[in-house]
């Protein structure tokens, strides 16, 4: 039986790419439904899902198997990423490093590796303010200093357009990041496409999301990117509090150290992750945004 990857799901049909030479598709895909045992087992296919399929009469298939996932998101929803790459605008919306860091959490818990775009870089400076170069070289040390790579970008100029495309060779990445912030601006700088895109103005006016499904879009360097909705608000649900603070990546060192096994960093005697962070060696917003972040997620379990 032939074996796809699926590059977009709408409106109740999977769009599959077949993977294997045997099953020659006319227009690049097979149009499938699922089988209707997955919705009896509660699994749903995702747009990067590796499966097998049977094709039907009409020239359409079937979704028969999803082959084992190597990762899975579920904001936005897409199997078999290996990349985030996480889009905030320096303006148009301000810069929300409280977002980006929960942000962060969500892709380290996936387990996927984590890209930082700034974006609309073209609108600094625009107001005449001295602040504006500081934020970028402030934000690229805080986060470069932790481990992630973090590229300022342009769809206007182009500026760090093909950094990034370079970095999208040979697996699944998916762009993620608040709506308007430019992912499909982005996208239809770096390949010439003409994804939907609309002004923040406009978007009131009908919804919040100008991009309404996950696609993903076959580069020439062997990689598959997607381009999702944007997101509005991103919460704890699949999150154990316990497993909050090893999604800090810089904390873990300095937790081993920490006097009590299961430590909070919260209030606890003899805690290093709270020592390094009074101490300036894990940055103030950081620690802040875990403490944060941790109040939420109680609050959460005791609402529910
Ligand atoms: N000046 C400037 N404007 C940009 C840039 N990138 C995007 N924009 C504008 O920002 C607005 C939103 O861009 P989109 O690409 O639609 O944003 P998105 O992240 O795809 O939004 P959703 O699909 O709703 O999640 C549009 O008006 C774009 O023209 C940029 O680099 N510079
Ligand atoms: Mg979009
Ligand atoms: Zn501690």
């Amino acid at each position: 039986m032939p074996e796809g990857l699926i590059v977009k799901a709408l409106s109740g049909y999977y769009y599959v790419k077949p993977t294997t030479a045997q099953a020659g598709a006319p227009d690049g895909y097979v149009q499938c439904r699922g089988r209707g045992i997955f919705k009896k087992r509660g699994e749903s296919p995702l747009v990067g899902d590796r499966v097998i399929y049977s094709p039907t009469e009409n020239g359409e298939g079937t979704v028969d198997e999803i082959l084992p996932r190597e990762t899975e998101l579920i904001r936005p929803p897409v199997a078999n990423a290996k990349l985030a790459v996480l889009l905030f605008s320096l303006r148009e919306p301000d810069l929300n490093l409280q977002l980006l860091d929960k942000f962060l959490v969500h892709i380290e818990h996936a387990g996927l590796r984590a890209l930082i775009c700034l974006t609309k870089e073209d609108l600094l400076g625009e107001d005449g303010t001295e602040e504006t170069p500081e934020i970028i070289s402030e934000v690229k040390a805080l986060y470069e200093s932790i481990g992630y790579d973090v590229i300022v970008t342009s769809s206007v100029t182009g500026m760090g357009t093909e950094e990034v495309k370079s970095r999208l060779a040979g697996e699944i990445s998916v762009f993620s990041g608040q709506s308007g912030v430019g992912k499909s601006s982005l996208l239809n700088a770096m390949l010439g496409l003409s994804l939907e895109t609309s002004e923040i103005s406009l978007r009131l006016g009908r919804g919040r999301h100008t991009t309404r499904h996950v696609e993903l879009i076959e580069l020439e360097n062997g990689g598959y990117v997607a381009d999702t909705p944007g997101f509005s608000q991103l919460d704890f649900l699949e999150l154990g509090v316990e497993e909050l603070s090893s999604c800090f990546r810089e904390f873990t060192d300095y937790a081993e150290g920490c006097k009590f096994r299961g430590c909070s960093h919260l209030h606890e005697p003899g805690c290093k992750v709270r020592e390094a962070a009074d101490q300036g060696e894990i940055a103030a917003s950081r620690y802040e945004h875990y403490v944060q972040f941790h109040e939420e997620m109680k609050e959460k379990k005791r609402r529910y």
